[in-house]
Order: structure tokens, then sequence, then C-alpha cells
């Protein structure tokens, strides 16, 4: 059962303590073909799955940047937990459906005048997101077609591979110190497994917001590609790791992160108190409203 305040899908066995995918439905007649592609889409994110080729494409349309409001969270969630429980399903690729924009991250607005139950909510949510991507069964490619600041940024790094549009005007990194906040702990565990200490302390420290060609050279992201080029070069990827045995894959994942999320799982309500007592002081609150202000300045 689960706890309350937590979304349902937590209840189910977590993706990365299987092993390997559930029997085929009994459902399917024998021989009978498979429908090519099916597709469910709520309000944020769209999903397609092509059944034939066994690969998802998730994109993010909640405009205008995809920040990732508890709505969004939820739905994202909701989402993969879906796939992750069809077995024709073995790989997902995310990007967003917005020009310019991959996703702007946690959404502030979240994060501003709300309630501790609230705090608690949408915590919960990004913990879930996070538990959910980063410990999926599935091959898990993102397509960075924008910007991906902060919360984006560790979308994309929970994937397993990270390919971005070639276009020194898209950054992607953990800006959040240029917030006066700071990331927890398993967004630098991601992060430095990523690109290596070194680099995370750094980047971290600075809350830097890398241009393409720099993500490139710290690893951040694993190859550029025009952006043009990006859906082709995302879908190769993946045919590429979907060419290897699925239970041997899943196995070496869970090998090299199940340590980071175990940390979190234990830390789980630990790690919400901390999060609701940092964001409900006042100096934070000041921050965050000081840096809306700025982002609305910008603009006009
Ligand atoms: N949350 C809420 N609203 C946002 C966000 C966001 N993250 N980002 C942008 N918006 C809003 C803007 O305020 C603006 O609103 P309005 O139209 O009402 O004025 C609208 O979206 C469009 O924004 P821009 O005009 O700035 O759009 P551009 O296309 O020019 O730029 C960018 C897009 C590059 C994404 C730019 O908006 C930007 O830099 N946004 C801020 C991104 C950011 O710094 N996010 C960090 C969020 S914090 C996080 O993810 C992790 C926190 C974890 C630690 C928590 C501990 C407390």
């Amino acid at each position: 059962l689960c706890p309350p305040g937590v979304l349902p899908l937590c209840g189910r066995l977590p993706a990365w303590d299987r092993a390997s995918r559930p029997p085929p439905s009994p459902l399917q007649p024998p021989g009978l073909p498979l429908a090519p592609c099916r597709s469910f889409s709520n309000n944020k994110i769209q999903v397609e799955l092509d059944e034939s080729s066994g690969v998802a494409m998730m994109k993010f349309k909640s405009p205008p940047v995809n920040s990732l409001s508890l709505e969004f969270l939820t739905e994202f969630s909701i989402s993969l937990e879906k796939l992750e429980n069809n077995r024709a399903c073995r790989g997902v690729i995310i990007t967003s459906a917005l020009p310019k924009i991959f996703s702007s991250g946690l959404d502030i607005t979240e994060m501003c005048g709300k309630s501790i139950e609230h705090y608690t909510e949408f915590w919960r949510a990004v913990q879930e997101m996070w538990l959910r991507l980063y410990g999926s069964n599935m091959v898990t490619v993102a397509a960075v077609n924008g910007s991906s600041p902060a919360g984006g940024c560790l979308m994309a790094l929970s994937c397993d591979y990270r390919i971005m549009a070639e276009n020194p005007k898209f950054s992607i990194g953990l800006n959040e110190a240029q917030l006066g906040i700071v990331a927890p702990f398993w967004f630098k565990d991601t992060f430095v497994n990523v690109v290596g200490h070194r680099v995370a302390e750094r980047s971290l420290q600075l809350g830097s917001l890398h241009p393409a060609p720099e993500a490139l050279k710290l690893g951040l992201v694993d190859e550029l590609v025009p952006e043009e080029k990006l859906m082709e070069k995302a879908a190769a990827v993946m045919a590429q790791w979907l060419a290897l045995p699925d239970h041997a894959r899943q196995l070496t994942k869970t090998m090299m992160r199940k340590a980071v999320l175990d940390r979190l799982v234990a830390h789980r309500e630990e790690d919400i108190k901390n999060f609701i007592s940092f964001v409900s002081k006042e100096s934070i609150q000041k921050s965050l409203r000081m840096y809306m202000e700025m982002l609305k300045k910008r603009k006009s």
C-alpha cells in the first residue's frame, strides 16, 4: 500500500529491482500481428509507442518552457510507468515538442509561497520522476533539442545516452547555485556519475550553464548533431542499444546505478524534510522571487 501523498505507481515493484520484463499478455492471440503504433496523450506529455521497433517517443508539450510542475511530473511518472509495464516497449526517447526548449527545470512557482503540504507533494513527485527515470529498465535516450537548465538537465542526465542539437545558443547544466538554491545530493550524484567529480564540483559551485559545444567537451552530453538530424540519430543510437540482450544490459545498468538510487530510497522522507525546511526560509523565498522577476524583466 502507498503511504499517504505518494503517487499510486510507487506501490509497484521498483523498476530497478526487476531483472526482466513480465511475461507476454495471455490476451494477445498467438500469430496475430501487434498494432504497429500506439499513442496516448495527456495534457503535458505526448507518448507514441511503435510496437514493431519497441521504441516509444515521449514529447514534452507544456508551453511556454516545459517547466516541471506537479502536474507535469505526475504525468511523466505515470507515462513512464505505463511504458515500463508494456512488454512491447524496450526503449524510450525523450524530447521536447516546443522549439528551443527541452525543459526549463522545476517550475519555480511550485516552490514559491505554497503550503508545507504542497511542498511535500511537489518534492515527492520530483523524487518519483528521478527514481522512475534513473531506475528504468528500458533504454532511455534524451534528444535534447533546446536549453535544459537544472531539473531539465537532471532528466537528460538520468537517461542512458544524451544527444544534443548542435546549437551554441542552447545550454545545459545544473545552475541551481545561480538561483541561490542548492542541488540535492541525488542531483549531484547523477551529475558526478556522468561527468566525474572535478567537472561536477566546479560546474555545480558556479551554477554553470554550458553551451552545447562545451557540454560535449565536458561529457555532459554524448554527442552533438545538427538539429534536423537529432531524431534520426536518436533512433540509430536506440537501435544500437536495443541490439543487446535486455537482461544483460538491464543487470549491468542496475549494477551501475543501484547504490545511488538506494541512497535516495533510504533517505526519502529526510530529503523531503530538508527540501521543506530549505525552501520555506524567507531568504530562499526572496531569492526565488527575485529570480522570477529577473526572468520577466529580461523578457521586456
Ligand atoms: N519555472 C517557472 N516559470 C518559468 C521557468 C521555471 N523554471 N522558466 C521560465 N519560466 C517562465 C518565465 O518566467 C516566463 O513567464 P512569463 O511569460 O509569465 O513572463 C515564461 O516562462 C517564458 O520564459 P522566458 O521568456 O525566459 O523564455 P525564453 O525562451 O526566453 O528562455 C529559458 C527560456 C532559457 C528556459 C529561461 O526561461 C530560463 O532560463 N528559465 C529559468 C530556468 C531555471 O533557472 N530553472 C531552474 C529551476 S530550479 C530546478 O530545476 C531545480 C531545483 C532543485 C533544488 C531545490 C532546492 C530548493
